[in-house]
This record gives structure tokens, C-alpha cells and sequence, in this order.
């Protein structure tokens, strides 16, 4: 019957797409570039993406993640195994509750504005966080034009650059630092992250001027009063390099260990911190404390350190 046969057609052609894809040497291995629910989409190394299933007890999945893959004799893909995390960036829910939000990540970018005023609590309770996670931590300035040309707004730069964090001001609306910020991008996996209002989408849909009209329509289609989450997606950025978008990453509350102390968080306190008296100092009020004594000569930023005695208390309050 042609019915019939024009499956049958159908089979071979989809049997002869997948034994291509067998035939690569890098079958097995792929990138999780999207992932809602069940569903993970897995890209090969021949830049083939797939959908899987996943395995039983594997544990949390997320964008960003090299993994294993099997292949049934039903051609049907199955994630076998998570390989090796570089990181994995965690946030804590509404909750309470730690979330895994996207794994191997090479840098975040903590995003503010010149309006609304950065908040350098939130700043730097990120940074503790990507410290703590192992991420490379950048500032991200936005609405540049909204500031005095040459003046360092909030004295973020005072603060923060002899501390090794690189900052980049930007304005989608004027192009300043955009040239700065796109060449950071090429061979890195991105999130950015940052309060409501910063600007994080018109970055967003300024790297992926396509994919945002994509994101614009989901978002109308939810407009139905259900509460729906967009899937975590794996972009590849047109000039090179990897972003993670989801608004689950953007204004994330940053994840918080405190199973380690604190201050090797704080890259100056931690590094302070070995000239003081007990190699426990909690750098509170004991006796022979190099960063209290550094704070007093202004080497450490009042703000940093006030900000970390503030973290110390919200974690001892639980
Ligand atoms: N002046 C100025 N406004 C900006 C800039 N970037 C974004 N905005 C505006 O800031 C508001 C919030 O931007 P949005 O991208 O939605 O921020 P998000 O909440 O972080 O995603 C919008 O009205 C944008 O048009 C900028 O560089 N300069
Ligand atoms: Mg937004
Ligand atoms: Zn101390």
C-alpha cells in the first residue's frame, strides 16, 4: 500500500539521519542546551541537537551540562550520565529551597544600573556567591548614559577594581561600552544576572536580536493568567561564545554556603584574613585582627565589610 510504503520511506530517511549522526566519533557526548520539564534538548559535537530522555537517579540536569548519551535500539536517546561539573551556579527559591541553575559556566556578570541605585549588599552577597561557586564574577554597569561622562558612579570602580573584578559600564541606548562588552563574550559561557530594571533583557535581546522576538511571543502566548516557566536555554551568541538565559538565572537570590566561612568569600578579607592572630578569626571584635585593622586604615572598604559582618549576622540569625 503506498500509505505503507511512504512510512516506510520515512523510516529509512530518519534511520539514515540518525546513523549519521552515529557516525560522528562524538556521538555519545553533548551539551544540554535547553531543558523544561522531562524534556532536555542535547547538542552534539556536530552541532545536531537531539531530544532525550533521561535515565532514572541521575540527579538535577541543567543547561550548560556536558553529558552521556545512549541510543536504544529504538533510536530513541536516553542521558546516561552528567560528566564532570566545572560549577554549577545554585540560587535559593522563594522558599528557601537551593535550586540548580545552570552548570559550567565561565562568567556571570552581576548587573546594575546607574538607576535604580545599585544595591552593594545584593552586589556583593552575588559576588560571595560566585566565589563560593567557583564563577567568575564580572560588574556590569548599565544606563551609562544616565551618569556624568568620566565620573565612577557609586564609586564601584574604587571599590571593587583593586579587588581583581572587572568592570564594564554600558548603554544599549547610547552603545558606550557595548564593543567592551561583547568582547568579553567569545569562548565564555554567560549568565547575566541582576535585580528587575537594570536592563538585563534589552542586553539580552541586544546579543540575540532573533531569539528575543522568539522570547517575546512565549511570553504572550503565557499571558493567559497560568502561571508557565520558560525553559533554560543555551544560546549561541552570534560573535562567539555561549549565553544562558532564563529568568530563573537573571534575578536569582544568590545562592549562600555557609557550611565554610564566609570571609574566603570576601577575596580581600580571605586574603587579609592570614596576617590575623587566630587562624579562626571571625574578623568581629578579636583581639589582633588584620582586617578590622585594615578597615580602620581604609585599605578594605567600609561597605565591604560592613556588608560581610551583615551576612555573618543574617547567617547566624538562620
Ligand atoms: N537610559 C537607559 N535605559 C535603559 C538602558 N538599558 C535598558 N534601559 C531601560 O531600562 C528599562 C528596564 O530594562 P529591561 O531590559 O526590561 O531590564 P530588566 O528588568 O533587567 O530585564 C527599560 O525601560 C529599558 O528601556 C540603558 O542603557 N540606558
Ligand atoms: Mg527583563
Ligand atoms: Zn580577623
Amino acid at each position: 500500500m503506498a500509505k505503507r510504503r511512504l512510512s516506510q520511506q520515512q523510516r529509512n530517511r530518519i534511520q539514515a539521519a540518525q546513523h549519521a549522526i552515529l557516525e560522528h566519533d562524538d556521538y555519545g557526548h553533548g551539551l544540554v542546551v535547553s531543558h523544561q520539564g522531562g524534556q532536555i534538548l542535547v547538542e552534539l559535537q556536530s552541532a545536531t541537537t537531539i531530544e532525550c530522555k533521561i535515565k532514572s537517579n541521575l540527579g538535577t540536569i541543567v543547561c550548560g551540562d556536558r553529558v552521556a548519551i545512549e541510543t536504544t535500539a529504538q533510536q530513541q536517546h536516553r542521558v546516561v550520565g552528567i560528566l564532570e561539573r566545572d560549577n554549577l551556579l545554585r540560587r535559593v527559591d522563594g522558599f528557601g529551597q537551593v535550586r540548580s541553575v545552570a552548570a559550567n559556566i565561565s562568567q556571570l556578570f552581576v548587573c546594575l544600573a546607574v538607576s535604580p541605585e545599585p544595591n552593594l549588599f545584593l552586589l556583593d552577597q552575588y559576588l560571595l556567591s560566585a566565589e563560593q561557586q567557583q564563577i567568575e564574577a564580572r560588574i556590569l554597569l548599565n544606563k551609562i548614559d544616565l551618569a556624568t561622562a568620566g565620573e565612577d558612579p557609586f564609586g564601584l570602580r574604587q571599590i571593587y577594581q583593586p579587588l581583581g573584578y572587572r568592570q564594564v559600564d554600558t548603554s544599549v541606548i547610547s552603545g558606550v561600552g557595548m564593543e567592551e562588552f561583547s568582547a568579553l563574550l567569545p569562548g565564555q559561557v554567560s549568565v547575566l544576572s541582576g535585580v528587575s530594571g537594570v536592563g538585563k533583557s534589552s542586553l539580552t535581546s541586544w546579543l540575540l536580536p532573533q531569539e528575543e522576538i522568539k522570547i517575546a511571543s512565549i511570553s504572550a502566548a503565557n499571558e493567559e493568567g497560568r502561571h508557565t516557566t520558560r525553559a533554560s536555554r543555551l544560546y549561541h551568541l552570534p560573535g562567539g561564545g555561549d549565553l544562558i538565559d532564563t529568568p530563573g538565572v537573571r534575578g536569582f537570590s544568590p545562592f549562600i554556603d555557609d557550611s565554610r566561612p564566609l570571609a574566603l568569600g570576601f577575596r580581600e578579607i580571605r586574603e587579609i584574613g592570614n596576617g590575623c592572630r587566630f587562624h579562626n578569626c571571625l574578623h568581629r571584635n578579636e583581639p589582633k585582627c588584620a582586617v578590622i585593622a585594615a578597615v580602620d586604615s581604609g585599605v578594605i572598604a567600609q561597605s565591604r565589610y560592613q556588608n560581610y559582618q551583615k551576612m555573618l549576622r543574617q547567617l547566624a540569625a538562620g
